[in-house]
């Protein structure tokens, strides 16, 4: 190409710059769409412990337990399908982004648009963090979501399709946000370490540490929004928990609890706990951002069937690399305390 050749495309191209920045406030982007959502779940927000779910009923849930976001993200299509995640539904018909703000809880929508919700606003917190700017980016792709009739109490991340399916046991599982996030959780894991989970600790380290992205990513937006939260911070799920847990305060589980590697059950929702309380330690006195880049940046080195000894160096290491001796120092002292040895 010659010289001249280029640098009239060159002009071509600067004109063209100039006119689409002369043209630009017209072209503004329109307003993300809005919906209606639960902040975070009704029981957290509420601090009301005598909610019930009352066969999906919309009089069980006062308004007061819902808030108008944005749906950020999305694309053209009018439905629930954006840069972070796409739903569909096997329980009715398909939301529509024009009638987001319309639906309640008895609605088949809702559950659509509160997965779409959180799903994205997941991925945003992750990108926050840097994850996909100067750290890797973790399941930075369209999640497919699935919500469907499954007659168990039970969501669940399948791998083979990389999908995450809500059922609708007790109260609809995509009701609850932490619930919707825990199994995101899974979903950014198996991005990070394709087939994670093979033996006991790292199934346990699975559930930890959706529990706690669940609890994360729900106290970020109750301060990005300024919802309200009236529950304990390491309750998971205080809204899905209430069809199948008989006292009050209702959690599926906790990240604040007193386990120990003597704990251990052999179950890895039941052993999530020694984990999860390690990672909420970090957190308390790391602070949730410099906690959160060393937590999700270290599971990127993890081995598909890791242990808890292997995994909580791993952990230290990280935070020696983000952050230094001292970090290492605080990371390290969270996992003696739950007695994981070799750490
Ligand atoms: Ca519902
Ligand atoms: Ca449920
Ligand atoms: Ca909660
Ligand atoms: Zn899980």
């Amino acid at each position: 190409m010659s010289r001249r050749t280029s640098r009239g495309l060159l002009a071509a191209a600067t004109l063209t710059v100039a006119f689409a920045t002369l043209a630009a406030p017209a072209l503004a982007a329109p307003a993300a769409p809005q919906a209606r959502v639960f902040m975070v779940n009704p029981v957290q927000s509420s601090g009301d412990e005598s909610l019930t779910d009352a066969k999906d009923a919309a009089s069980a849930v006062p308004d007061s337990a819902y808030a108008t976001v944005a749906l950020r993200n999305l694309d053209d299509s009018g439905g629930l399908s954006g840069r972070w995640a796409y739903v569909r539904s096997s329980t009715g018909a398909a939301a529509k982004v024009s009638d987001a703000t319309s639906y309640n809880r008895s609605d088949d929508q809702f559950e659509q648009v509160m997965a779409y919700f959180w799903v994205n606003e997941a991925q945003e917190y992750l990108q926050g963090l840097g994850f996909g700017h100067d750290l890797p980016g973790a399941n930075n792709r369209a999640q497919a979501v699935r919500i469907d009739q499954w007659g168990a109490d039970n969501s669940f991340f399948t791998d083979k399709k990389a999908e995450i399916r809500y059922g609708k046991g007790g109260v609809d599982d995509a009701e609850d946000a932490e619930v919707i996030v825990h199994e995101y959780g899974h979903a950014v894991q198996n991005a990070q370490v394709p087939g994670f989970g093979t033996s006991e600790e790292a199934g346990s380290i699975g559930e930890a540490f959706s529990d706690y992205l669940a609890v994360e990513v729900g106290d970020h937006a109750d301060a990005r929004y300024g919802w309200p939260r009236r529950t304990d911070l390491a309750c998971v799920a205080d809204w899905d928990s209430v069809s199948y847990t008989e006292t009050s305060p209702h959690c599926l589980r906790r990240i604040d609890t007193d386990k120990t590697y003597q704990d251990k059950v052999g179950e890895v929702h039941a052993d999530g706990e020694i984990w999860s309380r390690a990672l909420y330690d970090i957190r308390r006195a790391l602070g949730a951002r410099a906690a959160d880049r060393i937590i999700v940046d270290a599971q990127f080195g993890f081995a598909p069937d890791t242990s808890f000894t292997d995994a909580a160096k791993a952990t230290v290491a990280t935070a020696r690399e983000l952050y230094g001796a001292d970090a290492a120092d605080t990371v390290r002292a969270a996992f003696v305390a739950r007695e994981i040895p070799g750490v």
